[in-house]
């Protein structure tokens, strides 16, 4: 087989976000956008590239399979010599962040837009990740949007056919080099390293129950993402669970079902409202398209905030063989995520760090040994096995702690606000504002907080007042290679402790969502509604922000 040289031009707006490059499925599908896109990944991969292996694969979305063969004939003319994929282009996002660490491989292409909605007018996506197996580092993808603006021409190899429909090797020869596609099975990497983590047998006694337990009634919801098939061989397969009443959706579909694969309070109503319904359940979860976010309710369910859920691992680490065997290092979160893992680590006495948005900022102090475990409040949890967060993990961690603790998940809540107080948290997402609106609201806040006067002014609601006593757009110096990051949000500190955030997201396809994030700590007041709790600081943070008149809306889109 022989490559060649096609002449292109630039797309404008090749950037990518929080987690990669996302947009409408028909953008993707322009003569060239693709191409263009993935040539300028290699090429900012420079002399690494020649002979390297990549791992391919994503959460099955519409147009995976026409990138995946974009990718296979670009990759082969680029001199790349293998490439191992999931096999019908499956591949969680924490399977490829564990594959490119198990494989040791330079890097993988992600292919999903995560928690948006798929299938042919919905969104696409692609994302790199580097050879520790996490996002790659604005560094990296700064480099790719500058390649996106000049790009001229990219190598293809038109005849190279390549199936990658049933596992097993094919090898090539492109240009006189040999090129070997790997197809493997979407799972089976990823179900022997939770093998390794935790304890299947104590789990699967859990769900089975015992001679002094009855059965712990799970129902685990993939949303027709990509779980679906390590919930098959995980929570079927290998703990005992049945396939008729405690998962749900399991079979990825290319467009979700037409759902939102997102495991919130909102898009995920449908699994709240069936664990609400059937007291039998003792736990609901669910996770997104790509299967890194998760969301646990308990019986009844209660709701399980990430940051909670996060502050909870933190402080039963030792029931998960992994933690017993490599130790605890420090803590993190991103700074919107509530502060309650802040005091399990001051407890704990262990380092803790606050990272802008994405889990891209975690992967630097995992691999320097400082982190162990991390988590982010928009349903992200994982920790130092892999470099992505990990939905079936942390549900599998929550099942490790309840087993330990034989407690419900609403009792093991109640248990560590006693202990440590309770962050009151909320967020306010307010999609598909117009970019302009959101863009002047953000500049107002910036205004705002600049002015002199703000710190030490009062803010009062429904008869609370808060003293601002900080304010400023959060910026980070990476303590690993001292990389600098800037505007990741306007945060206001008052001198309560309380906190209101606001960010623009870096994950839509089209027009801007605004997220308003609230946090407030109560030391004994632990058991009343967040709503309810945090009525008069929402209020405040929507006076602050004159929210309703930038962007004519009265009402979040998603509340969580
Ligand atoms: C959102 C979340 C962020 C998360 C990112 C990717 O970003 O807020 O915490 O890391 O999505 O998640 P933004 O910029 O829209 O706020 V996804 O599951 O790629 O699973
Ligand atoms: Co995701």
């Amino acid at each position: 087989l022989t490559s060649v040289v096609i002449p292109t031009t630039p797309f404008e707006g090749q950037k990518p976000g929080t987690s990669g490059l996302r947009k409408k499925v028909k953008v993707f599908m322009e003569k060239n956008y693709t191409e263009n896109f993935v040539q300028c990944i290699l090429d900012a991969l420079g002399d690494k590239l020649k002979g390297a292996t990549l791992i391919v694969g994503g959460d099955g979305r519409y147009f995976s399979k026409q990138a995946i063969n974009i990718i296979i004939r670009i990759a082969a003319a680029n001199g790349v010599a293998k490439l191992i994929i999931g096999q019908r282009g499956i591949l969680s996002t924490p399977a490829v962040s564990s594959l490119i660490r198990t494989h040791k491989v330079l890097g993988g292409i992600v292919l999903t837009a995560s928690h948006n909605p798929g299938g042919i007018r919905n969104d696409f996506g692609i994302k790199f990740n580097i050879e520790n197996g996490g996002p790659a580092p604005d560094s990296f993808t700064d480099a790719v949007y500058e390649l996106t603006k000049k790009i001229s021409q990219y190598k293809f190899t038109p005849d190279l056919d390549c199936e990658f429909s049933q596992t097993g090797t094919q090898t090539f020869e492109v240009d006189g080099r040999q090129f070997v596609v790997e197809v493997i099975d979407s799972s089976d990497d990823y179900v022997t390293l939770m093998k390794e983590i935790f304890d299947f047998g104590k789990l699967k006694e859990l769900i089975r129950g015992d001679g002094s337990r009855p059965p712990f009634n799970v129902l685990i919801d993939s949303m027709n993402g990509v779980t679906g098939v390590y919930v098959t061989r995980i929570f079927v397969e290998e703990l005992g669970a049945s396939p008729d009443n405690n998962v749900r959706r399991i079979i990825p579909l290319d467009n979700f079902g037409e759902i939102h694969p997102d495991p919130n309070l909102t898009y995920a109503k449908d699994l709240v409202d069936k664990v609400k319904d059937d007291t039998t359940y003792d736990l609901g979860a669910a996770f997104d398209g790509d299967g890194d976010r998760n969301m646990i309710i308990g019986k009844h369910a209660f709701f399980v905030t990430p940051s909670d859920s996060l502050a909870v691992i933190a402080n039963n680490l030792d029931c998960i063989p992994y933690f017993k065997s490599k130790g605890v290092h420090g803590f993190a979160r991103s700074m919107p995520t509530a502060a309650a893992v802040d005091r399990v680590a001051a407890k704990l006495g262990k380092e803790m760090f606050e990272v802008p948005t994405g889990w891209k900022y975690f992967g630097n102090l995992m691999d320097a040994g400082r982190l162990s475990l991390c988590g982010e409040e928009s349903f992200g949890t994982g920790s130092d096995h892999i470099r992505e967060k990990d939905g079936i993990w942390a549900v599998l961690a929550w099942l490790s702690i309840i087993a330990h603790k034989n407690m419900s998940v609403e009792d093991i809540l109640t248990e560590h606000w006693k202990t440590y107080g309770r962050n009151y948290f909320t967020r306010y997402d307010y999609e598909e504002c117009d970019s302009d609106d959101a863009n002047k609201m953000m500049a107002h806040l910036e205004h705002t907080i600049a002015d002199g006067a703000f710190v030490g002014k009062t803010f009062t609601a429904e008869g609370k007042t808060y003293k601002v006593k900080q304010a400023d757009n959060f910026s980070y110096v990476d303590p690993i290679d001292k990389s600098f990051t800037k505007n990741q949000g306007i945060r206001v500190l008052f001198d309560d402790g309380s906190r209101v955030i606001f960010r623009l997201s870096g994950t839509g396809s089209s027009g801007a969502t605004v997220r308003l994030y609230i946090d407030s700590y109560e030391k004994d007041n632990v058991t009343c509604s967040a709503q309810t709790m945090l009525k008069p600081l929402i209020n405040v943070a929507l006076d602050i922000s004159q929210l309703k008149k930038f962007t004519g809306r009265e009402q979040p889109t998603v509340i969580t």
